[in-house]
């Protein structure tokens, strides 16, 4: 007993002194997702994007501005300088000396304060926080992620950008993100018209540069590869829609690409290039966008086998009704099971079909007491006589790696 004693004391004396020593020691007021093999991010900065610099001493000229900065970890100090700190003056187009800017990290509130000693009391300002290598970096040594998307995309993808004022003249005020897609048709879904229009949309808050909304950045292939002309039908600031040249093939795929790298909205000239290019994947700028790809079926969607109904027989068993008829050699016990909270629970099956002869129909009936929490399971390799593997997702398109049909009854 005394051993115990004797070692559980000294492991906390252990305890102690690291924590004495340790500046990194837990915080409870840290955020999950911090310390070594995660980027800090800025968490707040006042003033806020598009919103106005308060002058912190009216009696002197101009303005004396105050730039508070809060990160989600500890940052290393000696990459908290004013060479990281960039302000562009948007109505000259210039960039504020450094000599006017002064800085203080405070550790322990993770607090960077930026003093910028005489703004020109009309105009707006980009700031950009400067990540990457030579950039604002953890005491980890992980660069500023300013996308957040838990990616190290180097300088100036990364760095934090965010626009002020000191008088409102928003002809001047910078756009600090990128465009992205906000609708998007046909995508994963089958549809009867061999001719569709392919629709792409994008946000009002980002016009598009329409030049790059042709059919070199938007193409259409056919599954397996060969390429589908594709004609421009319309387009404007805030959309675009294309259509296949000539009829495409029924109980084929098509495949849509997005050239995002090359697809842009309009800017002034004082937007870095980077924040004008579409963001295809939605994490933010990056060296180079990946393409975008979607996929369409030309077909009848209600050509796949779907679960229509599940109906519980009693306590005894389940009914599983579809929409077509199955083919019974797809009608196996790794294709079609029955759960509860505590496993499989195996079945006798019944199979056979509805008054019309037009659905299949499985009584499943359980070789063991069902419990809480029962579901039935249709496997996507479930075919229906017409050669159509299950569709799970109820988009029209059968067998798709999500299409395995879950579901309690
Ligand atoms: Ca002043
Ligand atoms: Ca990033
Ligand atoms: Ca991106
Ligand atoms: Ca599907």
């Amino acid at each position: 007993m005394k051993k115990i004693i004797y070692l559980t004391l000294s492991l906390l004396l252990v305890i102690a002194c690291q924590k004495a020593e340790n500046i990194l020691s837990p915080n409870p007021d840290l955020p999950q997702g911090t310390g070594a093999g995660n980027l800090p991010w800025v968490t707040s900065i006042d003033p806020g994007n598009y919103e106005e610099m308060e002058d912190q001493d009216a009696s002197k000229d101009g303005i004396q501005g105050l730039i508070t900065v809060k990160f989600s970890d500890y940052m290393d100090p000696a990459t908290l300088t004013k060479d990281n700190v960039i302000i562009l003056d948007a109505r000259t187009n210039t960039t504020l000396s450094g000599n006017l800017i002064t800085t203080e990290y405070y550790p322990e509130i993770r607090t960077w304060y930026i003093s910028i000693s005489d703004v020109p009391d009309s105009g707006s300002f980009l700031l950009r926080l400067v990540s990457g290598a030579n950039g604002i970096r953890n005491t980890y040594g992980s660069p500023l992620d300013g996308d957040e998307d838990n990616f190290a995309d180097g300088t100036p993808y990364d760095d934090y950008h965010s626009v002020f004022w000191t008088e409102p003249l928003y002809d001047t005020l910078i756009t600090t993100f990128q465009p992205y897609i906000s609708s998007f048709s046909p995508d994963t879904v089958a549809i009867n018209d061999t001719q569709p229009y392919i629709q792409i949309g994008f946000p009002v808050t980002t016009p598009m540069d329409t030049l790059t909304l042709n059919t070199s950045n938007i193409k259409l292939a056919e599954e397996g590869g060969s390429s589908v002309t594709l004609n421009l039908i319309s387009r404007n600031f805030y959309g675009v829609i294309l259509q296949p040249a000539g009829p495409l093939t029924t109980a084929k795929n098509y495949t849509i690409t997005v050239v995002c790298k090359n697809i842009k909205r309009l800017g002034d000239s004082k937007t870095p290039d980077y924040l004008l290019v579409l963001d295809g994947d939605n994490d933010g700028p990056e060296e180079s966008e990946p393409d975008l790809q979607s996929y369409f079926r030309i077909d009848n969607p209600n050509n796949p086998p779907k679960v229509q109904s599940l109906n519980a027989i009693g306590t005894s068993g389940v009914k599983i009704t579809f929409t077509k008829l199955i083919d019974d050699a797809t009608i196996t016990a790794n294709n079609i099971m029955v759960y509860d909270n505590s496993g499989y629970v195996p079945g006798d099956l019944r199979v056979y079909t509805n008054y019309n002869g037009d659905k299949t129909i499985i009584d499943y009936y359980f070789k063991r007491t069902i419990g809480s929490g029962k579901k039935a399971f249709v496997s996507k390799e479930v075919k229906a006589t017409n050669g159509y593997k299950l569709d799970g997702n109820g988009n029209g398109i059968g067998g798709e790696q999500w299409d395995d049909y879950r579901n309690s009854f």
